[in-house]
Parts: structure tokens; C-alpha cells; sequence
């Protein structure tokens, strides 16, 4: 199985790339914009065009295998995870920073064998970093090998905490409370607009944690791996075992800072992928 996954990987990397160039032409015009479940939750005509882009790639190299993509699911498309080999696909991850031409955008793709992640890409055509793993052979940066902050003392860290796109009342306020608590214990809280790449940043070490609830399993797929790959731990912010469908995660360089941060979090229930 390895040999095969790292032909998956290396065609994967080869598309990844491809779409980013679309993502890189489309970052500098007028895009097109619609919404999905509120004013705050943008699609544009690229995100569809970059899904349709890699599912094709890909389906044309690997036919048998299935595919998660978030505008498919968005327009009614099936999500489930089954134990076959499955490409979980988001196009555009930051759409709001690319509709608003902030360059932390990418294209992230994670892949699913047994329903455990054992490919990862997060390519961010506009920062010019593309973080990869597989499993059980470290995660890189544009080919340096990256490795998680050794602090454990969240008081010392920086946390990524996203406001993300519910504009629920009740969700919205435990998010504030939140957010509180996080900048009452650190040195600093950042929302970067992307969950994949906010994973990435902690696989790289610049951030000792990020959490958020609300995203979704193409959001956190291939930046599971890189996180685990590069050293650190993915969790539900509970602290229990992550649930890649669960729709809430927190990711962190240690254990140590993982307990410290879920101990302060209230945790929100949200309807599964
Ligand atoms: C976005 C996430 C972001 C989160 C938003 C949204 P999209 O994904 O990556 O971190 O706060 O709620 O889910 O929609 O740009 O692919």
C-alpha cells in the first residue's frame, strides 16, 4: 500500500498545483460571488471550477475512488466516508479571503484510506507554501521538514481562533466567550481565514494551537496529517479523540498545551457532515 500512496500523492501534489494556478489567475480579477447558508458563507465561480478541475483530474488516474468535495456536498452532493480510498476536496479554503483578495487562501486535499488520512496537501498558490505529509514520512513546507513548537505552557503560546460563518446568536456567543477565555491565557490570538492553513501554521511552529468550531471535513482533512506528521496532536476541543465529520477541532503542538486549551473551551454541538 505504500508504493500506491505515494503515487496518489505525487499525482495529487501535480494537480494541486495545476488548480493553483487557476486559483493565482482568478486571485487578481472580479470574481463572481454567491451565497450558501448566509450572507457570510461565500462560494465563487473559481471554488467550482477548481473542484470540478481536481475531481476530474483525479477520477481520470484513480476511477474507482470516491470523492468529497465541498461545493458537491454545498449543491446536495453526497459526504460520507466510507473505507475506500477517498479524496476529500476543498477547492478554495479562506473563500472570504479570496473574494476580499487576501492571500491566505488554498487549495487543500486530503486523502482517506480506511477512513484514516494518509495524504495531505494544503497548497497556497498566493503565499507560495504548499505543506504536504503522508503518512508515516514527516510533513514539509516547499520540501523543509516541519516540526511543531516544543512550548507547553499556553500562556506563552499563540492561538489561532476562528470567528468562521455561522451568524447563529447563540453560537455567536459562546464564541466571544471563547475567544475571551483563549486571549485571557496566551500571548496573543490570530484568525488567519483558512482552517488548513491555521493547521499548517501549527505544524510549522509559529502558533501553539489553533481551534475552531463550525468547519467542516474538507477544512481540516489533509491538515490533520501535516499537524500529526510535523509532531503535533488533532483533537476534539473536548479532548477527546478527533471525529473528522464532527465539525469542531483543535489542533496543538503538544498534549500539554491540547489540555490546557480544551480545559477553557465551551464546546458547541453542530449538526455532522
Ligand atoms: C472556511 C474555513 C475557515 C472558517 C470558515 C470556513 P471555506 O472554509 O477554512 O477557517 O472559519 O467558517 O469554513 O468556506 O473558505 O472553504
Amino acid at each position: 500500500m505504500g508504493d500506491e500512496i505515494q503515487e496518489y500523492f505525487k499525482h495529487a501534489l501535480m494537480v494541486a498545483k495545476e488548480a493553483g494556478e487557476r486559483v493565482k489567475t482568478d486571485f487578481y480579477r472580479n470574481k463572481n460571488i454567491s451565497v450558501k447558508e448566509n450572507f457570510a458563507d461565500l462560494v465563487t465561480e473559481t471554488d467550482t471550477a477548481v473542484e470540478e478541475l481536481i475531481v476530474a483530474k483525479l477520477k481520470q488516474r484513480f476511477p474507482d475512488h470516491k470523492f468529497i468535495g465541498e461545493e458537491a456536498v454545498s449543491a446536495g452532493g453526497h459526504c460520507e466516508l466510507t473505507d475506500s480510498p477517498t479524496w476529500i476536496i476543498d477547492p478554495i479554503d479562506g473563500t472570504t479571503n479570496f473574494v476580499h483578495s487576501v492571500p491566505h487562501t488554498c487549495i487543500s486535499i486530503g486523502l482517506a484510506v480506511n477512513k484514516e488520512i494518509v495524504a495531505g496537501i494544503v497548497h497556497g498558490p498566493i503565499l507560495g507554501e504548499t505543506f504536504t505529509a503522508v503518512k508515516g514520512h514527516g510533513a514539509f513546507c516547499n520540501d523543509v521538514k516541519l516540526s511543531v513548537s516544543t512550548i507547553q505552557d499556553l500562556k506563552q503560546g499563540l492561538v489561532i481562533i476562528e470567528g468562521g460563518t455561522s451568524r447563529v446568536p447563540g453560537v455567536l456567543d459562546t464564541k466571544i466567550a471563547n475567544l475571551k477565555k483563549v486571549v485571557e491565557n496566551c500571548h496573543g490570538i490570530r484568525a488567519y481565514g483558512s482552517a488548513a492553513l491555521d493547521m499548517c501554521f501549527v505544524a510549522k511552529g509559529s502558533h501553539e494551537a489553533y481551534v475552531e468550531h463550525g468547519i467542516h471535513v474538507w477544512d481540516i482533512a489533509a491538515g490533520k496529517l501535516i499537524v500529526e506528521e510535523a509532531g503535533g496532536i488533532v483533537c476534539d476541543p473536548s479532548g477527546d479523540a478527533v471525529d473528522l465529520m464532527s465539525r469542531r477541532v483543535l489542533a496543538a503542538c503538544n498534549k500539554e498545551i491540547a489540555c490546557q486549551l480544551s480545559s477553557i473551551i465551551t464546546n458547541i454541538t453542530l449538526e455532522r457532515d
